[in-house]
């Protein structure tokens, strides 16, 4: 009987020689489910295995208001960058493998503080475990936003990079599917929609829940649900987070070169090019981080005292006063009265708002509380 590993692998393989149209979805939705119930299977059993926690020099303690990892093929710089924006004392050499664990460093900017974490290289096969895979993709499966790095020489590096943290269960720069199932003790798998479904006939959609063992179900799609979708939702342990590119190494490149680059990387995706050599672009890349990780400022004038104009409070850029209470003390929402704002999301000066109002960067708040 073949291990858990080869069984994934032969089922991986098929997949990979199927190709992918409307007459196969079906099919390959099923192969993707055992795939997903494998490794469910293949995770227990290394839970059991060790209850230690993670990889030695893979410990990571988080600090500060988020963590960004970096990854990418060895060599392409991730050290040296690393260096250039924190004070992280992370090797740099001219030969593959250079860094072998994860080393952290923060980067303070607009009064975040930001920590980045250094990663050895990542490679073909990393999911499975090649080079220290997966206590690479371990790390990267808890950080807020995935910084790939690449250079401007390899336009296949990404999609492999890319492919294995797919593989890892990471979506990336996607929103988790609207697809809800419920499990029920009795009444088979009952489906609603609230869209047209062209991806996949009921009958279909049935195949791929009674594969992970489900008899009987609720499930709920407000979207036009492909396969994919639905054994993601199934599988339950997939990380939905933010990703950006880092073309380094544009020193050794033409305008050209970078642009060839360009063109070969997904649609919309935020990219910068830069050298950690030389400098280039770095101060471009703070901002570029701070940007897309979506942060805000905003300051604090308590009731009756001078606003805090220095340090200000650094939050979610989806923040209401709500979410800004509640980060300050448990009290500022139970005895919330009310607040004033001055600044973007204001239409005037101290505009009186309630909890809900939505806060935007560089807003002044005074929160109102009861006595
Ligand atoms: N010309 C040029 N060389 C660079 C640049 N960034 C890094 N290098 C060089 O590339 C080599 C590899 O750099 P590292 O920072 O060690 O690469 P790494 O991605 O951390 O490599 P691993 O730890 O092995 O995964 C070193 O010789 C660096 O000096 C760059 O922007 N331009
Ligand atoms: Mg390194």
């Amino acid at each position: 009987m073949a291990t858990i590993v080869e069984q994934i692998a032969d089922i991986q393989a098929e997949i990979d020689k199927t190709q992918k149209n409307k007459a196969t979805e079906h099919h390959l939705g099923k192969l993707k489910a055992k795939i997903a119930k494998l490794k469910a299977e293949q995770e227990k059993r290394q839970a059991h295995a060790k209850s230690s926690g993670p990889a030695k020099g893979f410990e990571v303690k988080k600090s500060g208001d988020a963590t960004v990892s970096l990854v990418g093929f060895p060599s392409v710089g991730k050290s040296t960058l690393i260096q250039q924006v924190t004070d992280a004392q992370s090797e740099t050499g001219g030969y593959a493998f250079t860094t072998l664990t994860c080393i952290p460093g923060v980067m303070e900017h607009r009064g975040a503080r930001i920590q980045i974490l250094d990663l050895p290289g990542l490679i073909k096969g990393a999911a499975d475990g090649k080079g220290r895979g997966k206590e690479i993709l371990g790390v990267v499966r808890t950080c807020d936003m995935v910084l790939y790095i690449i250079d401007p020489f390899h336009d296949t590096h990404l999609p492999i990079l890319h492919r294995e943290l797919e593989l890892a269960g990471m979506r990336l720069n996607q929103p988790p599917p609207q697809v809800f199932i419920t499990r029920l003790q009795k009444g088979g798998v009952e489906i609603r929609s609230t869209v047209e479904q062209t991806h996949l006939t009921v009958e279909q959609m049935r195949d791929i829940i009674r594969s992970f063992g489900y008899t009987s179900a609720l499930v709920t799609l407000r979207v036009n649900a492909t396969a994919d979708m639905l054994v993601d939702t199934m599988a339950g342990s997939r990380v939905y987070s933010k990703a950006v590119v880092i073309i380094n190494k544009i020193d050794l490149a033409t305008p050209e070169d970078i642009a060839a680059i360009r063109a070969t990387l997904p649609e919309g995706w935020p990219v910068l090019p830069i050298s950690a050599a030389t400098g280039e672009g770095i101060e471009e890349m703070k901002d570029f981080i701070y940007d897309n990780l979506g942060f805000m400022s905003i300051y604090l004038k308590p009731q009756g005292q001078e606003a805090d104009l220095i340090e200000p409070l650094i939050v979610k850029d989806t923040s209401t006063v709500q979410d800004v209470c509640a980060t300050l003390h448990r009290d500022f929402v139970r005895k919330f009265r009310f607040a004033r704002v001055t600044g973007p999301s204001a239409k005037f000066d101290w505009q009186r708002v309630g909890l809900h109002h939505n806060l935007m960067d560089g807003d002044l708040l005074s929160i109102i509380m009861r006595r």
